[in-house]
């Protein structure tokens, strides 16, 4: 029988991760693309995990089940969307802000990164401006991206940069921003110098701002 994407949905909602990773395998075996699968199942079902928190029809339990059944389902599509090419075209350095414990859409970043060619350092969650310099001056990156996912820690994005700039450092790379919160007009106020609403148009910006063609 067929597997569908909304089974994805379904099981993802459900935090079912055996079934979740099954599906995946189904759907794969079936001959969908990867980023079918992550856009029109994985995600397509953490947005709705999104909506039921947010109008209670679901606890923050339920969607810690939920996320850790959509990591399984990543942790099957990371290999296959981020096939890779041999010689990195620049060094990426993610990590979301301090405060902040979100981190499947920056993960998700990390993997189109990757298979775009960037080599992908991820320094984590709850990264505090200290440890992003830190990071810097023994990574030395093209680009640092910094996710935050509560507007409470959306503040952490202008802290960090400024960590960045007294640190004499900010001159040598590009800082892009995103997350579900932030955007163009937040990254502009902070002295980013690049958002992107998600992580494929994270690839693309960060293209634009290396000049990558
Ligand atoms: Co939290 N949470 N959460 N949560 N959680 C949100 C963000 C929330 C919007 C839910 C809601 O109310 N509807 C809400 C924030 C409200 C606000 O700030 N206004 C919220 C809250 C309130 C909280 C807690 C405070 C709850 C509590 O304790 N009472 C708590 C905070 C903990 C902390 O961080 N200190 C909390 C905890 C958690 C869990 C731990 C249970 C879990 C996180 C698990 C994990 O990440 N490992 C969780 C989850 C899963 C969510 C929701 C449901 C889903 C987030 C997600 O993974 N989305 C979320 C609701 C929602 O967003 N719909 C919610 C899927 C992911 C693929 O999308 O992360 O947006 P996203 O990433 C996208 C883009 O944003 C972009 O690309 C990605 C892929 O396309 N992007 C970038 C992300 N980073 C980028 C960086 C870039 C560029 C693009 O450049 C560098």
């Amino acid at each position: 029988m067929k597997t569908s994407l909304t089974e994805v949905v379904e099981s993802l909602i459900e935090g079912n991760a055996p079934r979740v990773e099954e599906l995946v395998r189904a759907c794969l075996d079936q001959g969908m693309s990867g980023e079918q699968i992550l856009h029109e199942g994985l995600i397509a079902g953490m947005n709705m995990v999104g909506d039921r928190f947010k109008s209670s029809d679901m606890f923050l339990p339920e969607v810690l089940v939920a996320s850790r059944a959509m990591q399984r389902g990543m942790d099957i599509l990371e290999p296959i969307l981020s096939r890779t090419k041999i010689e990195p075209v620049a060094t990426a350095l993610l990590g979301t802000v301090r405060g902040d414990l979100h981190d499947i859409g920056k993960n998700l970043v990390g993997t189109m990164l990757k298979g775009a060619g960037f080599r992908v350092i991820d320094i984590g969650i709850d990264v505090s401006e200290g440890k992003f310099v830190e990071a810097i001056r023994e990574i030395r990156p093209d680009v640092v991206g910094l996710s935050a996912l509560l507007t409470t820690t959306m503040p952490m994005m202008k802290t960090t940069i400024e960590a960045i700039e007294s640190a004499g450092l900010r001159e040598r790379l590009k800082i892009m921003v995103g997350g579900a919160p932030v955007t163009q007009e937040f990254s502009s106020r902070v002295g980013a110098d690049g958002y992107a609403a998600d992580a494929a148009r994270a690839v693309d910006k960060a293209r634009i701002l290396l000049n990558i063609p």
